[in-house]
């Protein structure tokens, strides 16, 4: 399997060094100049651990040469697979310093999805926790291992049971600390990481991004974010995810030289105490998690008056919603709307409320070119809705191993195909509308219905099945599931059950299954998946509406 590779056609790449957006550094080498400027400072908090950029630069050192020492190769990748533990934090810029790609996972991804990710990715080694949440990630490393034999090696970050064939990862920083490896730098134009998607159609596909791209969103967006020296950033949701890894997220705090500070949890319950004791000064939400958060904060006896800006993105924030934060909270709300693919829009700290409010925000760089098309690819008029196609500066040409994936979601001029529907408004700004194709936006989760109703295909009780999203109060969008029964209609449990069983993300459980005979169709005799679906999502709310 080649080494991914993001290649921009040359007129563009040199007109973005000249406008200075790719500036030639590397992570590793932004560590690094970070912990020479300031060692002494916190980098990272989290549990028990404090680390100084001095120490977390020199972990990551170690890191780099334990891999190498290991016979990882720069170019190999690795799937990373933990928590929020000052451990991502070390083992990500061990790995850029080697040159050694991570592929980021989700806490909540399972053995099925994690296959899907060595196996597409072609890794080499897996790097988890050993538990989290309840769930004990060796025991999936085994499984992994059985199944993905080119995954030669696993490191836990934490204890190993007395039996398990796997390195710590403190074992592997003591051999990496007397090793006399030199890892070489790799080159800004590199691709530093697979990020994943979220899998509109079918399975995740791998996101390949550049040190030059990626770190010019983190320079901008602090910029645009006010993230500084004096910030404090707490991560609470998975910084697994784009949105908190990168806009500006954790990785735009450690490029600032600020605090990032890690929560187990988004719940208020694990991040409130971390914000007074902190001092945390900006963070990121998914709409649902907003909600709880402004349910919670007046009666909590912990003093968040150091929190200045809540950014929320991820999913669609809705105006009356919006409008809520800055009284409620005392803090200025951010819009985000971006994408792991690259394409990130805020609104602006000091845009007027009406702009906060009402709009997902513009693009970080005045070189990200936005089309607004419709189904035949014309342009629409400012103020219509149509698909949204970008490139840009940071937006990815392709994905990583995925043919169909790119022939269906990039144009031949270079433009990434979104999926989602937007109207443009004075100012550029954007306003989310909805998504073209059929996956379900579960509280800033992606789900792909295509996977689903695949899973669901697979279990003997069932003859067809569509995976349908449904408006929800509180999580956005929930996932409902439609089954014509073969034989013996199952249980809605065991169909929850099933999916489960199947190695999911517990995310991708349908939160509501319905039963029905058939699936209507049309004179014509059939119909689209698509519009299949949306005959269903119609029928089910009409009903409901009934009842209500
Ligand atoms: P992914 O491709 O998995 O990184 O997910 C990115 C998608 O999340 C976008 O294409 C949008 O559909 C959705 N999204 C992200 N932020 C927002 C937002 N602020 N409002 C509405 N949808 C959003
Ligand atoms: O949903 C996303 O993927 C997302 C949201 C906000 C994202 O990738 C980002 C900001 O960078």
């Amino acid at each position: 399997m080649e080494i991914p590779r993001q290649i921009w056609p040359e007129e563009r790449a040199a007109r973005y060094r000249a406008a200075g957006y790719w500036s030639g550094e590397t992570f590793g080498a932004m560590l690094r100049e970070r912990a020479q400027r300031h060692g002494d400072r916190l980098a990272v908090v989290g549990g028990d651990t404090r680390w100084t950029y001095a120490e977390l630069d020199a972990r990551a050192d170690a890191i780099a040469r334990g891999l190498l020492e290991r016979g990882l190769k720069p170019g190999d990748r690795v799937v990373v697979h933990l928590p929020n533990i000052p451990e991502f934090v070390s083992v990500i810029f061990g790995l850029f310093r080697a040159g050694i790609l991570p592929l980021y996972a989700l806490p909540a991804h399972r053995i099925t999805e994690i296959e899907h990710f060595a196996t597409t990715g072609g890794a080499r080694a897996y790097i988890a926790a050993d538990g989290h949440d309840g769930y004990d990630y060796r025991d999936l490393a085994a499984e992994l291992q059985r199944r993905v034999p080119r995954v030669e090696q696993v490191i836990i970050a934490g204890a190993l049971r007395e039996h398990d064939p796997y390195v710590t990862l403190a074992a592997l920083e003591a051999e990496g600390q007397a090793s006399a490896i030199e890892p070489v730098e790799p080159k800004s134009s590199d691709v530093a990481f697979l990020q994943i998607s979220g899998g509109s159609t079918g399975l995740s596909k791998l996101i390949p991004r550049t040190h030059d791209a990626y770190i010019y969103t983190l320079r901008e967006s602090n910029r645009i974010c006010g993230m500084t020296a004096d910030s404090v950033f707490l991560g609470a949701l998975p910084i697994a995810h784009n949105f908190p890894m990168s806009s500006p997220g954790f990785l735009g705090a450690i490029h600032a030289g600020a605090r990032v500070v890690l929560s187990p949890s988004p719940s208020p319950e694990a991040g409130f105490p971390l914000i007074e004791r902190e001092g945390v000064t900006m963070t990121s939400l998914v709409p649902p998690l907003l909600l709880v958060w402004m349910e919670a904060a007046p009666a909590s006896r912990w003093r968040l008056d150091s929190l200045k800006v809540i950014q929320v993105g991820g999913a669609k924030l809705i105006p009356e919603v919006a409008r809520r934060v800055q009284p409620a909270l005392g803090v200025t709300l951010q819009q985000v709307f971006g994408m792991a693919e690259g394409l990130v829009n805020y609104t602006r700290l000091d845009d007027p409320d009406d702009i906060i409010i009402n709009t997902q925000g513009r693009p970080i760089s005045p070189d990200d070119e936005v089309l607004i098309v419709d189904d035949h690819g014309n342009p629409v008029p400012d103020g219509e809705p149509g698909h949204l196609l970008t490139r840009g500066p940071y937006t990815i040409l392709s994905y990583y191993n995925n043919d169909a994936a790119n022939a269906r979601s990039f144009t031949d001029d270079g433009y990434y195909r979104t999926g989602d529907i937007v109207c443009r408004l004075p100012g550029g700004y954007l306003q989310v509308q909805g998504r073209a194709n059929d996956h379900i936006n579960r509280a800033g989760e992606k789900i792909s219905a295509e996977e689903i109703e695949d899973h669901l295909l697979a279990h003997p009780q069932v003859f067809d099945a569509a995976v349908v999203s449904i408006p929800d109060e509180y999580l956005g969008e929930r996932s409902c599931t439609f089954i014509i029964p073969r034989g013996e209609k199952p249980r809605a449990v065991a169909i929850k059950q099933w999916i489960r069983s199947r190695g999911l993300a517990d995310f991708k459980v349908p939160d509501q299954v319905v039963f029905v005979e058939r699936f209507s169709e049309t004179a014509a005799g059939k119909i689209s998946r698509k519009e299949l679906r949306a005959a269903l999502r119609a029928q089910l709310q009409q009903s409901e509406e009934k009842s209500a």
